[in-house]
């Protein structure tokens, strides 16, 4: 198993895997974050350069107005209109069959060593393992920020109604791999295990200096994986080239908990017709035809789930 320190100063975050001496899934309880080096993914770091060169195609795209599913300005939950003239800040369902790239990001969200460390962090064995989201974080056309959230805990919660859910299992490992240096993602460490302080309840939602708060600096390659309750905004620079892969993957342990989180983004229309086939390696497309078939399941036993927070 990797260990790696993770050594904090404020408003910035870095890893030094030299003093090994804590395990990702330590450092992933004890700060809500872990940032990993981009040695332990030595498959995803050589296609590198498919993945920007498949982003950026398909980004294109979403821009020109020809592919729907996108994230839009200056809304940060779904659902996302599929009209980009007020700006992008996401591109949705990368491994949609209708994206002639989709197996190159199938490759990277069904890699081994990337889905070892999932399996690790959820504490569950690949058979397991449901298919969620895959999707990309891209240059704004104009600056944007996301107000401070937890991504499934709404801000009118009560301490008790936060920390009885934070006491709770996720059942789902999120990660950020960056194919750009990317600092766009900021966190409040350790606010995952505890109820928002009455600073950070009374702050202005945007706040630019909350107490604590750290910056995620992520080189290309590199991958960070968060729980998704900790405090966390992103701010971005519509100067600055970002392309950074947004996954999760699930586990049969806990698809009630995360069936609308995963369902309300409109997964479960597709799914069904990507041809893994093309994958070209054995172990990847059994492990992506197992956990696509665990998604579908989730579906259809689930229904219609709603949505987060649908108007904002
Ligand atoms: O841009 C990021 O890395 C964070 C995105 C985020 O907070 C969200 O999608 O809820």
């Amino acid at each position: 198993m990797a260990t790696i320190t993770q050594t904090q100063t404020e408003n910035q975050t870095s890893t030094n895997d030299d003093k090994a001496n804590l395990s990702p899934l330590d450092l992933l309880n004890r700060d809500g974050f872990v940032v990993l080096p981009s040695t332990l993914f030595p498959n995803l770091n050589k296609n590198l350069d498919a993945l920007r060169s498949a982003g950026a195609r398909l980004t294109s795209k979403a821009r020109a107005g020809q592919w729907p599913y996108i994230r839009t300005l200056p809304k940060q939950f779904p659902p996302w209109p599929s009209d980009p003239s007020s700006g992008i800040w996401g591109v949705q369902h990368l491994m949609h069959p209708s994206n002639p790239d989709n197996l190159v990001f199938a490759g990277s969200y069904f890699d081994k060593d990337l889905v070892g460390l999932v399996r690790e962090l959820i504490g569950c064995e690949e058979e397991e393992l449901i298919m969620e989201l895959y999707n990309m974080l891209v240059r704004p056309d104009n600056d944007f920020a996301l107000r401070w959230h937890r991504d499934d805990i709404p801000a009118s919660a009560t301490s008790e109604e936060e920390l009885s859910r934070l006491q709770k299992p996720g059942f789902h490992a999120q990660w950020n791999l960056a194919l750009y240096d990317d600092s766009s993602l900021i966190v409040v460490p350790g606010s995952h295990k505890r109820a928002r302080t009455e600073e950070e309840r009374n702050a202005d939602p945007y706040e630019d200096d909350m107490p604590g708060q750290l910056i995620v600096n992520l080189q290309p390659g590199e991958v960070v994986f968060y729980n998704n309750n900790i405090l966390h905004r992103g701010k971005y620079d519509s100067n600055k080239e970002r392309m950074t892969l947004h996954g999760s993957i699930g586990t049969t342990l806990g698809s009630n908990e995360r069936a609308r989180n995963v369902l309300q983004h409109g997964v479960g229309s597709w799914v069904e017709n990507v041809d893994f086939q093309g994958l070209g390696d054995e172990g990847i497309q059994k492990r992506a035809e197992g956990m696509r078939e665990r998604l579908v399941r989730l579906g259809r036993e689930k229904g219609d789930v709603g949505f987060f927070s649908k108007d904002e």
